[in-house]
């Protein structure tokens, strides 16, 4: 197994612990207990189903299922290739799947089982299960909705839970409307025509692409050219966000022949997105516009609608709704760009690297823009304030339609049904830069010319053990192990405007180190040399 899959499994696993003192069999028909105690059993053995799927090359069915046990007891077992039972010789597997005591155990017996019997997980084919069920309470419906992005799935369960509809179709919809609403909204002779409205999009050869093909089909006002939608090339590789991001390079399929025309880069289930340029004769590198320019922008655009909106005009004060406002950014974030938020009246917060936590940070806030430098992130608008924007918005319609104050207002409604309020969506956050460039009449570089990136890198350092690093401060100061916090704070001071943080990933087996300072060398050569403290203080892994 690669690194992700064990921090996948890993993470996964942890969520559906065996209860304690609970030993199961695989028995004559699969698993069977009372369903209260069956969670973590129903989990692994879906795993062993994909494994089995993977070593036969073959479609493997799991049935959801306690036969003619009473209504509270549940069960679950395979059905092989031929439809028939699972194979015995498979069944000690179960068995130990079942009772394995907690995550590191699973993982090891997985592990040992894919090496011992030469089971493919890196291969072309997937698995493949079909996931049955009787009439029992306790057994879950499953709906496949098929191949999609990352935030359509989220996007779909946000909606079914809100009795809306859920489909690709509802959701392609609801971007294309509210896209158009906005473009509709841009004012009269802005320099909207002097843009370069061409946008190229690289698809990391992933689900993106394919996605954006059919989204393209329902919008007016945008020329998308798609490259590396999959039909070629390998998911993730030279291709994409992250190695665009880290990189600073194009992705295979741009080139000189793209200088001076709008680039985009999304990742492989695309909910990262980067903006980018080609430089002229510059070695396939590039300028880059990543998340916390993303973050800028729309934190700039929400602003000049709240501005707008506030406007007083004879209003009365209680007209006037000041919603709390709140940006959120890691510790990745470029120092520039937190500069610049500061600098325009923002209140910006720090949380852990994870999506999850700057999720949760953002929520706290009437509309709170969360961003990762490596371009995941969203605007999430409270509950609260979208039904006092649609009542004054309302108001507005009556009193002053077409006023600047109602067209404000009907930007921010837009926006709020444009931008996933779910999850960072790279398709939704596309449109929406698309949106504010217009209406803004900025170019690329009008817009990279917001500040003035500090150069940084970002190295990962293999070690022994990573989890040896605790962290404090939204990962900004190492606590443990003693002392290179210290020997990090010693090489950073040698460096004007020098920072620098390590952190274990949380989703590969590496010590990630960012640097920044005033020159790309000195950015580089701190970097280096605090990858060179992570080898001394935790030693070289293998
Ligand atoms: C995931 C998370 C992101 C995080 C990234 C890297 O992204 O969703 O929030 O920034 O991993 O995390 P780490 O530095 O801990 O490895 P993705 O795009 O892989 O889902």
């Amino acid at each position: 197994m690669n690194d992700k899959q064990r921090a996948i499994l890993l993470q996964s696993s942890s969520r559906f612990p065996p209860p304690p003192g609970v030993k199961l069999s695989y028995g004559t028909a699969g698993f069977r207990a009372d369903a209260s105690v069956l969670q973590s059993t129903v989990f692994r053995l879906g795993i062993l189903a994909a494994l089995r799927s993977l070593k036969t090359q073959s479609v493997i069915g799991l049935m959801i299922t306690a036969s003619h046990n009473k209504i509270s007891d549940n069960g679950v077992k395979i059905a092989d290739p031929s439809g028939g039972m699972l194979s015995q010789d498979w069944e000690p597997f179960a068995d130990a799947l079942a009772d394995a005591p907690d995550s590191q155990h699973l993982l090891q017996l997985v592990d040992d089982f894919v090496k011992k019997e030469n089971i493919p997980l890196e291969g072309v084919q997937s698995a493949e299960i079909s996931l049955g069920r009787d009439t029992r309470p306790t057994g879950a419906v499953a709906v496949d909705m098929g191949i999609l992005t990352t935030p359509q799935l989220h996007w779909m369960v946000r909606a079914r839970n809100k009795s809306m509809k859920a489909t690709e179709l509802e959701y392609f919809e609801q971007l294309s409307n509210s896209f158009r609403c906005l473009i509709d909204l841009i004012p009269q002779g802005s320099a909207v025509n002097k843009m370069n409205n061409k946008l190229i999009v690289d698809g990391a050869n992933g689900v993106g692409g394919e996605k954006l093909e059919l989204l393209k089909k329902i919008l007016n006002g945008l020329d998308i050219e798609i490259r590396n939608s999959g039909k070629q090339g390998v998911l993730n590789e030279g291709v994409g966000a992250d190695y665009v991001q880290k990189e600073k390079v194009v992705p295979c399929g741009f080139g000189p022949a793209d200088v001076g025309i709008r680039c985009a880069s999304l990742d492989g289930d695309a909910d990262r997105l980067v903006y980018f340029s080609v430089l002229p004769n510059a070695n396939n590198r590039i300028d880059l516009v990543d998340g916390d320019k993303i973050l800028s922008l729309f934190a700039l655009f929400i602003e000049e609608q709240l501005n707008t909106l506030n406007k007083r005009d004879g209003d009365t004060e209680n007209k006037c709704y000041r919603p709390t406002l709140g940006v959120v950014q890691t510790a990745y974030a470029n120092g520039a760009s937190t500069d610049y938020l500061k600098h325009s009246g923002l209140e910006v917060v720090f949380t852990k690297t994870g999506v999850k936590y700057l999720h949760q940070k953002a929520a706290e806030y009437d509309i709170g823009i969360y961003f990762e430098a490596n371009g995941h992130g969203t605007i999430l608008f409270s509950e609260g304030f979208l039904h006092w924007l649609d009542g004054r918005s309302s108001e507005l319609a009556l009193t002053s339609k077409g006023s600047g104050q109602q067209k404000a207002a009907l930007r921010l409604l837009a926006v709020s049904k444009l931008i996933n309020q779910a999850v960072g969506d790279a398709l939704s956050g596309l449109l929406l830069v698309e949106a504010i460039l217009q209406h803004m009449g900025w170019s690329i570089h009008r817009w990279n010319d917001l500040y003035h990136d500090l150069p940084s890198r970002q190295l990962k350092v293999k070690v022994v053990d990573r989890t040896a690093i605790v962290t404090e401060n939204a990962e900004t100061v190492v606590v443990s192990p003693l002392g290179i916090q210290e020997a990090i704070n010693a090489e950073t001071a040698r460096y004007p405007r020098g920072r620098c943080f390590i952190r274990p990933s949380g989703t590969e087996d590496v010590v990630r180190v960012y640097a920044e300072a005033t020159t790309e060398d000195a950015a580089d050569n701190l970097a280096n040399a605090v990858a060179q403290l992570v080898d001394q203080f935790l030693g070289g892994g293998t």
